[in-house]
């Protein structure tokens, strides 16, 4: 009995020591992930598809039409009401080799679709669920054909899966609306397994992934705990799989970038926006719809115009992002012929330009008056791509800070390569370029230099404020190799002859200040130029009847920025003695709108910064001094003003959506720290 026993046992022991431990991949080395992230940067550009049921009422319902892949949330359709949709999803005229080609010719190099959205149905045949494409009148599992097409065509297939999901009974919270929908029962551990199992389907059937791109995890259920193992899951299906920053809660709102490196997430996602610069070091890819949903709307016609897009492809590429750019197909299994006009225009475009978009590095230059630049390194030296938006009528393109020495410059879209003339000028290098650009939308030229790129950024000039009441200061910041720096007052070009920087200036009158750094009597970079303007403050005003607290009406209603107050009937009304109201962070899809005055001590300028999420607007003596508006996460802008002191009439209208919520204002005078405006400063009067 016992001789039998034993090679099974040493069978089991040899099973239980093949059983490989989980990899963590979150102390993933630095070389291991460049090689993972490799293909993802040198591709640039993707093409995102948002597709569901929701293509069936297509934006529309019950005389509302600015619905998307969100209306079963916006129109508060209920379960069992939106689950008919089933029935009627039949995408006939679907052909996913058509959808592959088109991204392709597009330029585009990896497709990332819904396998599912925030709804719960599974564009897939997945055995956890009937509520997928199994169960519609099409029956066919779209999803594992355009992986099939995907690996005829040689694109990376990736899969945008939604964290959060309105439909699995074990996912919470439930809408804030379905009140009369049981949680009883809801097993949120067992809904993360059935989430696992589906990713796991999803690993193992569809072939090899690009991406994971993790979206819906910003409600209180989900956690960065449950982000960092479901992210170890999946790479150890697929360990080369490059997830994105929402698979963990990590994400600052829409901006995107992952807020600590204790989350988990390969590359950063704003979404409907372009980081202002690059993150050097940082992976990142720009998300937008083609108009102004991400699931089909058959009413919204706003569709960005090829220009538009590629000049956001060249923008993003420039400071070493990618750009995931979204179609909406219909119910029908097609995509609207806007998205197919464009998507051909851009192919057209990438043919011949391509280059300079694919495997580039952010540009070299903090900014270029007339466009863009991306980089690439080449044997012996460096190949900038000169993305000119703003082509030159003097036919001279200057370049400016580029101290390499220049090997050859030519338009990108000559097949002969015919080389354009360069000179060495003060301030840069100049190109004598044709007289007609090569394209309307974005001219490249190429322009190889000897070794890295060595550009000196023009000096910077600063003042405490572009207006002064008195007087003011205006300093030029040195640039760390060039310190040699002169300038003008008169808004001309400075030149060897000019005043030399020695220190700040002092202002009394509106003036222009023009400035370059200088070397061997040479201009080495660029002109800054900055213009402070002396103003008279808005007299304040004397308002013995006012009291403490400004008045405010609050709305509740589903917008996308801050709404018509015209015609609206206020859900409840009163004085407020600060923005608390506004700050409650469970509080959702409202707007509210504060009206009185403020009061300021002294004369002086003003810098006030509207923070807020979602969008906010502030008036300032019914003057719009401060436009915050749209969707987005924390965001700040700010304004200078001259104010007298008095109380000054301030409106300020702010509406959130869905997900976190705030709303601040604050002010500085001098060099004073940003702070919130005291409570006590308003004042309402009626
Ligand atoms: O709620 C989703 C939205 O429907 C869409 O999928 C976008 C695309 O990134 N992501 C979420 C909003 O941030």
């Amino acid at each position: 009995m016992k001789s039998r026993l034993l090679p099974v046992l040493l069978l089991m022991l040899l099973f239980i020591s093949c059983q490989q431990k989980p990899v963590d991949y979150l102390k993933e080395t630095k070389a291991d992930k460049d090689a993972r992230m490799e293909w993802w940067r040198e591709a640039r550009f993707g093409m995102f598809i948002h597709w569901g049921l929701y293509a069936v009422p297509a934006g529309e319902w019950k005389g509302q039409t600015n619905h998307a892949e969100w209306i079963r949330e916006s129109a508060q359709i209920p379960l069992e009401e939106y689950d008919k949709f089933v029935g009627q999803f039949n995408p006939v005229k679907f052909n996913a080799d058509d959808w592959v080609r088109m991204a392709k010719n597009a330029g585009m190099k990896y497709i990332v679709i819904t396998s599912k959205h925030h709804d719960g149905f599974g564009l897939f045949d997945s055995k956890q669920t009937d509520f997928d494409v199994m169960s519609t009148p099409f029956k066919r599992d779209i999803l594992k054909e355009l992986s099939k097409a995907c690996e005829k065509q040689g694109m990376t297939f990736c899969f945008y899966h939604s964290i959060m999901d309105w439909h699995n009974p074990d996912y919470l919270p439930r809408r804030s609306w379905e009140t009369t929908r049981s949680t009883k029962g809801a097993d949120f551990n067992r809904y993360r397994s059935y989430l696992k199992a589906q990713l796991k389907e999803l690993l193992t059937h569809y072939g090899k992934l690009g991406v994971l791109w993790f979206d819906g995890e910003w409600e209180n259920t989900w956690t960065s705990e449950y982000g960092k193992d479901l992210y170890n899951y999946v790479r150890n299906l697929q360990p080369d799989i490059i997830i994105n920053n929402r698979v963990t809660v990590g994400r600052s709102g829409m901006a995107g970038m992952t807020q600590d490196s204790e989350f988990a997430g390969d590359f950063g996602t704003p979404e409907q926006e372009i980081p202002a610069t690059g993150i050097p070091g940082a992976d990142w890819e720009s998300c937008m719809t083609m108009n102004d949903h991400w699931g089909y709307n058959k009413n919204d016609k706003n569709f960005k115009t090829t220009e538009q897009i590629l000049r956001m492809l060249a923008d993003i590429a420039s400071k070493g992002g990618n750009y995931l750019l979204n179609i909406g197909p219909t119910a029908d299994g097609v995509f609207p012929q806007e998205s197919i006009d464009r998507l051909q225009e851009i192919g057209a475009w990438m043919k011949t330009n391509g280059e300079s978009i694919y495997s580039t590095q952010a540009s070299p230059f903090k900014n270029l008056p007339w466009g863009r630049c991306t980089q690439k390194k080449m044997t012996g030296g460096t190949r900038l791509y000169l993305h000119v938006l703003d082509w030159p009528a003097d036919q001279n393109l200057m370049v400016p800070g580029l101290g390499n020495k220049p090997i050859r410059a030519y338009l990108l879209s000559d097949t002969n390569q015919e080389e354009l003339p360069m000179t060495v000028e003060s301030g840069g290098i100049a190109i004598q370029v044709p007289y007609k650009a090569p394209d309307a939308i974005n001219s490249v030229i190429a322009v190889d230099i000897e070794g890295d790129p060595a550009v000196y950024d023009a000096p910077e000039i600063t003042a405490i404020a572009g207006i002064f009441i008195d007087q003011t200061e205006v300093a030029i910041k040195k640039n760390e190799t060039l310190s040699e720096i002169r300038y003008t007052l008169d808004g001309t070009v400075p030149t060897s002859l000019s005043t030399v920087y020695t220190s700040p200036l002092k202002v009394t009158e509106t003036i222009t200040i023009t400035a370059a750094c200088f070397k061997d009597g040479r201009a080495m970079t660029g002109n800054t130029s900055l213009t402070v303007n002396k103003v008279i403050p808005v007299s304040g005003r004397q308002v013995p009847q006012a009291k403490p607290g400004l008045l405010f009406n609050l709305y509740r209603g589903d917008w996308d920025k801050v709404p018509d107050y015209n015609g609206l009937n206020p859900n409840l009304s009163g004085i407020a003695t600060d923005f608390s109201l506004a700050n409650k962070a469970s509080d959702e899809k409202f707007s509210i709108d504060y009206q009185g005055f403020i009061n300021i001590p002294a004369d002086g300028i003003y810098t006030l910064s509207l923070n807020s999420d979602d969008g906010s607007k502030l008036y300032i003596v019914e003057k719009l001094v401060i436009d915050n508006d749209g969707l987005h996460g924390p965001a700040t802008k700010s304004a200078d003003l001259a104010l007298g002191k008095g109380l000054h009439s301030i409106r300020i209208s702010f509406f959130e959506k869905s997900g976190g919520n705030n709303l601040e204002l604050l002010w500085k005078t001098g060099n004073g720290k940003s702070e919130q405006v005291p409570k006590e400063s308003f004042f309402y009067y009626r």
